[in-house]
């Protein structure tokens, strides 16, 4: 191939990806643009807000009846439903390798708790084996924040 050739390939290559043909439009971005189709619009995330499991700790044997501490920083904790400004409530995701969905509310199951009150702690029933959890802070319809306000995911062993 001629140099030239290579050249217009390349430009062709350029000017066919959205990536590069519209700078600082990420994955990001066709969340956000998801969720308004849907007419659900995700809130910012206040700068620096985070959340953290206080206790257990990550790799911790614990029995049955768990309790589990919230932790969260640069953010309210609210009922859902209410709509103050940089707040939300907890979830805890139990068992959950990939977050749900941005562009819907945050589903309520065995796996996806929600902790509408306000509780900054709860007491979980867990199987005998490995467990994961994660907190997820919704708003106050439940949506994710934009981006998601997450803590880590720890992993405990219940006897
Ligand atoms: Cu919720």
């Amino acid at each position: 191939m001629h140099l030239s050739s290579l050249t217009t390939a390349l430009a062709l290559v350029l000017a066919a990806s959205p990536a590069i043909a519209q700078p600082g439009h990420g994955a990001h971005d066709a969340h956000s643009a998801q969720a308004a189709s849907r007419g659900i619009e995700r809130l910012m995330a206040p700068e620096g807000a985070r959340v953290f499991i206080i206790s257990p700790r990550d790799g911790a044997t614990v029995g049955q009846e768990v309790t589990v501490k919230f932790g969260a920083e640069g953010i309210a904790i609210r009922p859902a439903g209410d709509m103050s400004p940089d707040s939300g409530h907890h979830h805890l995701l139990i068992d959950v390798g990939e977050l749900p969905p941005l562009d819907a509310p945050i589903p309520d199951d065995a796996h996806h708790k929600h902790y509408g009150k306000g509780q900054t702690e709860a007491t979980i029933h867990l199987e005998p084996g490995t467990h994961t959890l994660q907190l997820d802070l919704g708003d106050a319809r439940h949506m994710q924040f934009d981006p998601p306000i997450v803590s880590g995911t720890i992993t405990i062993h219940v006897q």
